[in-house]
């Protein structure tokens, strides 16, 4: 038996390649400095996964941003809008795709990004065109895999899958499906797997997850026909397929006959898929599989009696030599490493395990099945009684909140009228104008907001001192938005960290790391809260500021908190009760905020829920389930208020198609929306479903730092104000301002109301 892993986390320890990407973005370190850095964190990645002793260790898995971002560099496949930037500065090409360039006679929008399959880590969403061609251009992954040559490690090359590679990309003119680009992607696959070779690669990783979603037959015969074309021409290589998130289901029997070296298996998703694929006629002796029992999602201790027991019942029909124990997908989606906690409760910390303690469960479990183990027995033996605690701690079980999810119920879920009813008394009550300006809730994060946060925590401000730092912070933002004219204002969220780690700050059964950092996209990163026990809130979360900012303006201001599929889905929450439990608990929690909030005189409130497409289960079948418990998780939490309390909600980064009639349900006042970088395409599925409730979709693209013109403005809302109902149009941003400075945000927005402003004369004046 031997180890492996799928991946790596590569933000840096201490986050360094964050900060070295951030440093030269704003020109204050050169390219060989940020070159320096970044080999200096594959180098320690590497160096440890020696030290701790696993065998095939992967490469590639390294990205200034993004990897499937890398892949496009990879294959040549660069939209033509970069044809302007001079391809021989590889980092401003690679950035400007990235992020968008604003520079000399250069002004380029970035490329789309979403979510990578039900992960809160987002990708660049590769872009097609008819005609589209690949050549070998970046060599990035040959120049990684020398790399660790020169440290004496013979690595596993990851390319993402030409098939995931094309599905996970968009066509961007119709005519086509990105899967006919197939035979012409193919051969730079061979390319790169011809220098890897003879570089003396000997195992390459091909990422292809798309075999957790439900697969179209040509999708399927996709699959087949590379590994078959791979298998002919490079007969010595040996592919490790890589599949995760969840189980092969009806792609195995295709799987199964693929002429691969090893299948991997996420035995932590889908530990049933086992059994299947021992028993399977299909199922080749001769495969090697890949035994992925360490939780690549979640920072929970592995339990190694559960896990032994699995790898044993696969080293019952297959030869060990055969079998490789690792982590069920990359690490990329873990911490980088415990030891770092001081903090940490130990009665919780014994029960947690980031990267480098799950690459020492991956080791300790490949010794622990040997025969001679004695010197290992202490760590099954520490293992065993760590979980065991687990099983009965206090610090997990509260009887009042299991009893009030029990006593819940279905006139909880329901708003006392519906939406045609409350829209009128809502436009009532708060005398808003057409096409109404907001924004989604945060403002610049500045330098100066961070360092008052970090004083307050280490003692050097008061809680006082903080305060008043704070409440002046809001009044400005309050003074800017009557300023310029918005018509529905927020107080900045400048107390807050991240719209999650707030909140499970202040209710009970969440704890907090100090260093578990994970990469959302490029060089953002978010700590998710450990969620373990039962939720509760014991005090109002959110109250005294949003009540302070309405208490400086007449104009009404939003009261702003995130919802519970979503505080959800971007924790690292328990394994031992279903999420949809665990869900009703935060949304109670959420909904003793709502109307505290409506006590205190907000009239509105919103209640994001970005998360909720992402935490859709990846195969068809699960839809229903969680779509009906999500759904009923958010109306607990918004259905406390009264007719004329307006609800709004919000979502990003997500294709609507597929959930359109359970947005619908949440039965939100109004729902602001990405749509912009799309430019607008997101907006037509709630154009076909006749979307009933109000709607912003977003016309202002907030995570690159150009400033959209007023015109580029204007040309969304127009776009909108043909396919909507103009008494239903709100006029925002696609999310909130957090990650920007204030110039660019004041001109952006000043732009923003004036199109709003422009578009309402006009309508007017037709009428
Ligand atoms: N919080 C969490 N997950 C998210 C978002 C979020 N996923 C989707 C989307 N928003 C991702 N966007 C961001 C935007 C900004 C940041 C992180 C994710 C960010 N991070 C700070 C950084 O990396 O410098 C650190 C956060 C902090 O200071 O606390 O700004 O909003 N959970
Ligand atoms: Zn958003």
């Amino acid at each position: 038996m031997k180890t492996t892993l799928l991946g790596h986390p590569r933000i840096g320890r201490q986050r360094e390649l964050k900060k070295a990407c951030e440093a030269f973005w704003s020109g204050k370190i050169n390219q060989t400095e940020l070159l320096n850095t970044a080999k200096e964190i594959k180098k320690q990645n590497w160096l440890q996964q020696q030290d701790l002793g696993v065998d095939l260790i992967p490469s590639n898995d390294f990205s200034f941003y993004d990897q499937v971002l890398d892949a496009c560099l990879t294959f040549g496949c660069i939209p033509k809008r970069y044809n302007n930037i001079d391809k021989s500065n590889y980092l401003e090409l690679y950035f400007a795709m990235a992020r968008g360039l604003q520079k000399d006679n250069i002004d380029v929008t970035a490329m789309e990004m979403t979510k990578w399959f039900d992960t809160n880590y987002h990708y660049i969403v590769p872009e097609f065109e008819k005609e589209q061609t690949f050549h070998f251009f970046s060599n990035k992954i040959i120049e990684e895999y020398k790399e660790a040559l020169t440290l004496g490690i013979k690595t596993k090359p990851v390319l993402i899958g030409p098939v995931t590679f094309l599905l996970q990309g968009k066509e961007k003119e119709s005519g086509f499906h990105r899967l006919d680009l197939l035979d012409k992607l193919l051969p730079v696959y061979f390319e790169v797997i011809e220098r890897l070779e003879n570089l003396g690669a000997e195992y390459i990783q091909f990422d292809e997850p798309c075999l957790a979603l439900n697969l179209s037959e040509k999708e399927q015969q996709a699959i087949t026909k590379t590994y078959n074309k791979i298998a002919k021409k490079f007969p010595a290589l040996k592919v490790f397929l890589a599949n995760y998130f969840d189980c092969y289901g009806e792609n195995l029997n295709i799987a199964l006959q693929l002429p691969v070296d090893t299948l991997h298996l996420d035995l932590v998703r889908c530990p049933l898929q086992l059994n299947d694929i021992l028993e399977s006629e299909h199922f080749n002796p001769k495969t090697k599989l890949s035994l992925g029992v360490v939780d690549g999602r979640n920072i929970w201790k592995n339990d190694f009696e559960t896990s032994i027991k699995i790898i044993e019942k696969a080293s019952k029909k297959l030869d060990p030599e055969n079998l490789w124990i690792a982590s069920s997908c990359s690490l990329l989606h873990t911490p980088y490493d415990l030891d770092l906690e001081t903090t940490l409760e130990p009665e919780i910390k014994q029960w947690l395990a980031f990267t480098k303690q799950k690459i020492e469960e991956i080791v300790a479990l490949k010794h622990l099945l040997k025969a001679d183990n004695d010197g290992y027995l202490h760590l099954f033996e520490e293992n065993k009684l760590a979980n065991l605690t687990k099983k009965s701690s206090k610090l997990i079980h509260n009887d009042s909140v299991k009893t009030r999810i029990s006593n819940l119920k279905s006139s909880d879920s329901h708003r006392e009228s519906t939406f045609s009813t409350r829209q009128v008394l809502q436009k009532q009550a708060l005398h808003l104008p057409l096409f109404p300006t907001t924004t989604i809730g945060s403002f610049p994060q500045t330098k100066e907001v961070r360092s008052w946060r970090l004083k307050f925590k280490k003692g050097i401000l008061s809680q006082q001192e903080y305060n008043t730092l704070i409440a002046k912070e809001i009044e400005d933002s309050i003074r800017f938005q009557e300023e310029i004219g918005l018509d529905v204002l927020v107080h900045g969220e400048f107390e807050r960290n991240d719209m999650v780690e707030y909140f499970g700050e202040k209710l009970n059964g969440f704890a907090f790391s100090s260093y578990g950092w994970v990469q959302s996209y490029g060089s953002r990163c978010v700590k998710p809260p450990i969620l373990f026990g039962d939720v509760s809130r014991e005090n109002p979360m959110t109250v005294k500021w949003s009540e302070y900012a309405q208490s400086l303006t007449d104009i009404p201001v939003k009261g702003m908190l995130t919802g519970p599929v979503t505080i959800l889905q971007w924790s690292f929450v328990r394994n031992d009760q279903p999420r949809d439990v665990t869900c009703n608990q935060i949304a109670l929690a959420i909904r003793d905020e709502v109307t505290d909030l409506e006590k205190a005189g907000l009239k509105i409130i919103q209640i994001d829920e970005p998360a909720i497409r992402e935490g859709l289960p990846l195969r068809e079948e699960e839809w229903k389930n969680y779509l009906n418990w999500a759904v009923k998780a958010f109306r607990i939490s918004a259905s406390g208020v009264q007719n004329q309390t307006q609800i709004h909600t919000h979502m990003c980064y997500s294709e609507f198609n597929d959930i359109i009639a359970s947005i619908s349900d949440m039965d939100a006042d109004v729902i602001t929306i990405e749509t912009s970088r799309s430019e607008m395409e997101l907006l037509d599925v709630f154009v076909d479903f006749k979307y009933p409730n109000e709607i912003g979709p977003g016309v202002y693209d907030i995570h690159s730092p150009r400033v959209p013109s007023l015109e580029e403005i204007e040309n969304l809302l127009t776009k909108a104000k043909n396919v909507l109902p103009k008494e239903h149009i709100w006029v925002n941003p696609d999310c909130g301002l957090k990650t920007r400075d204030w110039p660019e945000t004041k001109d952006a927005l000043k732009n923003l109301v004036t199109a709003a402003k422009n578009l309402r004369s006009q309508t007017l004046e037709l009428v």
